[in-house]
């Protein structure tokens, strides 16, 4: 399978990650892609490929103007301002005292823009933010080219990134970068299928009024889990979009197989509804030992899983997602793609 990969995902090195009460070394760190690659190239997995420059237009096709201005802007701003330290959002216009006013100030912008606290900005983010759309893009193009499945390996990640929201180390929404361009490319339905231990809450936000993109989320209960406020199971869409969002939250330390019968539900919501293609944002942080996540995977249950979406015949984009368990991550992510490819 074509792997697409860029360096330029180094180039986001944050330090901080707020978690608890205390700051931390980030879980999402840039070591993760370098064990992904490893392994790829252990397995022989096949080529890996720099992604093109698509340009700011497919960011612009999902994302809101100003908070595409604010992620460029945000960095050198803050810096001019005599600000050393990486910058964590502190204050939100929240449920009942929310308006649409910008502020001025970065640290009012910051929370405007924000939806957790957990990630921080710093030096180098919109670039690898940037990079992370590409990859995706690159794969999204390379698959509707050949017919042939690609894997994005996209750093950051991007399903939590909303409208115009960043948060739970997300920016721009790659997946949903991808299934805008699939369906400007002339596909008429694409589903996004998220496997990630955390709800896609950004994919599901920007596609929730739609009925050419189909989200699908298998995902830890948000009544106990990251990222909280969506993704039960009594969110199906709205308006033209009504069914056409489809949530299976389960509790902490269920059972593969019982999260396999919400893939196959899923599946076959994926068939029933003529999707012609197929994004899978792919995170690996449901494997057993993942260090903020609470399912129980294991290296075989991925290749499985591989096997079961090779199984819905669909053509299909990888693109990566979370997955914390660094020593293991590329093994898990290389058993889904040689699952798929069996
Ligand atoms: N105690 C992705 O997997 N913090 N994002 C969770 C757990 C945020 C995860 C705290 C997790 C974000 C792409
Ligand atoms: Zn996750």
């Amino acid at each position: 399978m074509m792997t697409f990969f860029s360096e330029q995902s180094f180039r986001r090195q944050a330090t901080t990650e707020l978690y608890g009460s205390t700051l931390v070394t980030p879980f999402e760190t840039p070591r993760r892609m370098e064990i992904v690659l490893e392994a790829i190239e252990r397995a022989g997995l096949g080529e890996v490929r720099a992604p093109n420059d698509y340009g700011l237009e497919p960011v612009k096709a999902v994302h809101d103007a100003g908070y595409i201005e604010f992620l460029a802007n945000f960095w050198p701003a803050w810096q001019a301002e005599g600000r050393t330290g990486e910058a964590i959002p502190s204050i939100w216009p929240a449920r009942t005292l929310r308006s649409d006013r910008i502020p001025r100030s970065l640290g009012g912008k910051l929370g405007y823009y924000a939806l957790a606290a957990e990630t921080s900005l710093c030096e180098g983010t919109f670039e690898a933010a940037l990079a992370s759309k590409d990859t995706a893009l690159a794969a999204l193009e390379h698959t509707f080219e050949s017919g042939e499945p690609s894997f994005g390996l996209c750093r950051p990640p991007g399903h939590h990134a909303a409208t115009d929201q960043f948060g739970g180390y997300c920016f721009f929404n790659n997946a949903a970068i991808a299934a805008q361009r699939a369906l400007d490319r002339g596909y008429k339905r694409v589903a996004v299928l998220d496997v990630d231990f955390h709800h896609g809450n950004g994919t599901q936000q920007i596609f929730y009024r739609r009925s050419d993109v189909f989200f699908a989320s298998l995902h830890g209960d948000p009544e106990v889990t990251f990222p909280y406020y969506l993704g039960y199971a009594d969110e199906t869409g709205e308006g033209e979009g009504e069914g056409f969002t489809a949530n299976y939250p389960m509790a902490p330390k269920t059972p593969v197989s019982v999260w396999m019968q919400a893939l196959e539900k899923a599946l076959a919501q994926i068939a029933r509804i003529e999707c012609e293609l197929l994004i899978v944002s792919l995170g690996v942080d449901i494997f057993e030992h993942d260090p903020i996540s609470t399912f129980t995977f294991t290296r075989d249950d991925f290749t499985a899983l591989g096997e079961r979406l090779a199984d819905a015949g669909l053509p299909t984009v990888f693109l990566m997602e979370g997955g914390y368990a660094v020593d293991d991550i590329g093994v898990n992510v290389v058993s889904v793609l040689q699952g798929f490819e069996a």
